[in-house]
């Protein structure tokens, strides 16, 4: 038996990246309903290698269907996902619109997987940034307790969506134009000074690093950050664990890193045994080999489904600490795949 599946926003970055994934893991789809903005009407993407056509947004989209997930931005979210649950439908939301409602379940299926059938008709997919961390998290805290996190992240473009991977790429080609190996002081001032060029990042991205993501929110911190704090607790079910976050965007077109620092609750008897821990742990790949120059990076992961983790280190500021790297492509387990993984959850059930 097949399923109805809408994807709303499906012409954006994640939208066409959960088109993707329900194809490659032949999610059994009966029907497919491509639903976007009256900019994209008519637009055709393929699936199955079938041209299908896009349409406008609207209540009567969702009728009959299995399936919805959502990636059209917050406010979308907010308006539509509730007039899909009353049909019956059941919504997997990319956005933060639903995230933190005690009645909407936040899942990432390696961590909190019994979690997914509490829904009332909407799940929601946890922030890029968080799903990362919490997937490499979850067996550390399991076996030894986890006190306090420290995380820096070190985000692609296009977590932002199109908008901001255009921008680096008009950057680079102006750079390239208008100041090809020139000096620092000279890039900043013809940067800062051209005209035409897109600028949805508060700042040039380019040869630049912005500790700036979403919005800025209370106490200095950004909205992201408050995401990765409060997300965090939620998915693993530990109010009391401490996060302590600082996100930057990078030049980077697809998959973020971040450097984390975990304080564990109980000693490690090695570091073989933390990396035992984490190569059993499900959605989990250690890649670390130092001596061969060997770590997870963006440029390769990009398109990879699994979490990889890498310059696994004591922290010997601690009396049990952890310092490692985590790389995943924000597009696949920070987005889509997760999204899909929590559709395949409650249909194997
Ligand atoms: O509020 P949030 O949750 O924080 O999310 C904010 C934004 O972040 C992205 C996502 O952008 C979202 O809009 N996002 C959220 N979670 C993410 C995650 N985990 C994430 N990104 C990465 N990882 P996006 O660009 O990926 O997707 C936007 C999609 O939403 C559709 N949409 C927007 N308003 C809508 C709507 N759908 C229905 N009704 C509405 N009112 C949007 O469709 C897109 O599919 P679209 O039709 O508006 O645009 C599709 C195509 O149009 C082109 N285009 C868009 N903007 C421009 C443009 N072309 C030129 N200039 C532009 N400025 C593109 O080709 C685009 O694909
Ligand atoms: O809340 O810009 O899911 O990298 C994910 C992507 C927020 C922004 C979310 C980025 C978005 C983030």
């Amino acid at each position: 038996m097949g399923y109805k599946v809408a994807v709303v926003g499906a012409t954006g970055m994640v939208g066409r990246e959960m088109l993707k994934v329900l194809e490659q893991r032949d999610f059994p789809v009966d029907e497919i309903r491509l639903l976007a903005s009256e900019r994209s009407k008519g637009r055709r993407l393929s699936f199955r290698g079938q041209e299908i056509e896009v349409e406008v947004l609207s209540p009567e989209g969702f009728d009959g269907l299995d399936f919805a997930l959502f990636s059209a931005g917050g406010s979308i979210s907010k308006e539509y996902a509730p007039i899909a649950a009353k049909k019956g439908v059941v919504v997997i939301d990319n956005s933060s619109a639903w995230r933190m409602d005690p009645d909407v379940p936040l899942v990432v299926p390696e961590v909190n997987p019994e979690d997914a059938f509490k829904h009332k008709g909407i799940i929601a997919n946890p922030n890029c940034s968080t799903i990362q961390m919490v997937v490499v998290l979850k067996p550390l805290a399991d076996k030894y307790g986890i006190r306090r996190v420290v995380v820096s992240t070190y985000q692609s473009v296009s977590g932002w969506g199109k908008a901001a991977v255009d921008q680096l790429w008009e950057e680079l080609r102006f750079i390239l134009e208008n100041c090809d190996k020139c000096p620092a002081e000279e890039l900043k001032a013809k940067l800062r000074s051209a005209e035409g060029l897109s600028r949805v990042l508060a700042h040039p991205i380019a040869f630049n690093a912005l500790p700036h993501i979403d919005v800025f929110h209370d106490e200095g911190y950004t909205k992201e950050e408050w995401k990765m704090i409060n997300e965090t607790k939620k998915i693993m079910h530990l109010p009391d664990i401490e996060v302590s976050p600082t996100c930057v965007r990078v030049p980077v077109l697809k998959t973020h890193s971040e450097a984390v620092n975990v304080e564990l609750k109980e000693k490690f008897s090695s570091l073989d045994e933390v990396m035992q821990v984490l190569s059993s742990a499900k959605g989990v790949t250690v890649l670390d080999d130092p001596d061969n120059d060997v770590y997870p990076l963006a440029l390769d992961m990009a398109g990879e489904d699994d979490v990889f983790v890498g310059r696994i280190r004591r922290d010997f500021t601690v009396e049990s600490g952890l310092n490692l790297w985590i790389v995943a492509d924000n597009l696949r387990k920070g987005a889509a795949l997760n999204a899909v993984q929590i559709a395949e959850l409650l249909i194997s059930s």
